[in-house]
């Protein structure tokens, strides 16, 4: 069950949790045509940090231009509200949610004057796919449903109506005793996991699906960078499901999922069948980052209230 907090921000007003209410006849609910966001803020010595703020708020303004919603506000008001919010409701550690969608007003496909309205609510969330999952790894199945075809949905716009392929995808791989399903495109190759990006270690090369049919992730292009600071090989380039299942290591990126190692695909084991060097190596690293442990990229993190200086030792 969802862990309520006090309050949620909705179009620019902070509002009781349980009043946070919409219409049954709101566009988006209808017609899968909201936008979203998914963010990170962790706790660190510092006080609270989110995760790559503006990577996030830019990439759901893009969500919105690809679906020419204009929002009716500007990315430094949605910015102030998530770190208000999360003030507000005096959190420490969070997932955030913003979400823009078509509101109540026409029904029928084409929205006409609908009202977009944006909502951000934050709750405490931990491991996406589970403790023992993050710390041993998690058993996979190639889904039977493909990611959207390139010019079908826009995957590259964080679109509500894309997670209807993703849920589908997600409860066969549960239904069949799986722990998560990775989708292939429409041409065969490996695209990404239900709610994350993937990366499979073969030969010492790190190698992640190109940008097409795949969400363009956040903690994908942090992962990259962090491995090519380590000297690691990165290779952004098409690879099919054979190629994964005799993979050295696999792992998923994502703000949910953080770092999570991938262990079995369609009952084949991956490598020894737990974390490999090299993923541990990038969850380590990603981890120190996100809790500030490490101030290489300190540029990532927005502290939700002024940095606290470091206490003397
Ligand atoms: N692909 C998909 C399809 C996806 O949904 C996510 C995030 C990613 C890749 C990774 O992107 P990023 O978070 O920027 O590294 N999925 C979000 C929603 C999960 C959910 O169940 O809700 C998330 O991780 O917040």
């Amino acid at each position: 069950m969802l862990q309520a907090t006090e309050t949620i921000w909705m179009n620019g007003s902070l509002v009781k949790w349980d009043d946070a209410k919409v219409h049954v006849l709101t566009h988006s609910l209808h017609y899968g045509t909201g936008v979203f966001e998914g963010i990170r803020c962790y706790k660190t010595d510092g006080g609270s940090a989110v995760f790559r703020l503006r990577e996030h708020i830019d990439r759901f303004f893009d969500s919105a231009h690809i679906l020419q919603m204009e929002l009716p506000f500007t990315r430094e008001a949605v910015t102030e509200g998530v770190l208000e919010t999360i003030r507000r409701n005096k959190i420490d550690a969070c997932y955030i949610r913003p979400l823009a969608y078509i509101g109540y007003g026409a029904m029928g496909v084409y929205p006409k004057d609908n009202p977009i309205d944006v909502s951000i609510a934050v709750w405490p969330w931990g491991s996406y796919l589970g403790e023992e999952g993050m710390q041993n790894g998690i058993r996979v199945k190639i889904s039977s449903y493909s990611r959207p075809h390139v010019n079908a949905t826009m995957v590259r716009s964080k679109t509500t109506a894309n997670y209807a392929n993703s849920l589908l995808a997600k409860r066969e791989a549960l239904k069949d005793g799986y722990d998560e399903a990775v989708l292939l495109d429409t041409d065969g190759y490996v695209a990404e996991g239900s709610g994350e990006n993937i990366f499979m270690v073969r030969k010492g090369v790190i190698k992640t699906p190109p940008l097409t049919s795949i969400l363009e992730g956040i903690t994908r292009e942090t992962i990259m960078q962090l491995a090519a600071e380590r000297g690691m090989r990165v290779v952004e380039e098409r690879f099919t499901r054979d190629e994964l299942y005799i993979a050295d290591e696999a792992f998923f990126s994502g703000t949910a999922a953080e770092i999570t190692p991938i262990r079995e695909v369609d009952n084949r084991v991956i490598g020894r069948g737990k974390p490999g060097p090299v993923t541990k190596q990038l969850q380590t690293a990603f981890f120190d980052i996100v809790h500030g442990r490490d101030s290489k990229h300190e540029e990532w993190l927005t502290y939700v209230s002024a940095k606290q200086p470091a206490l003397k030792k």
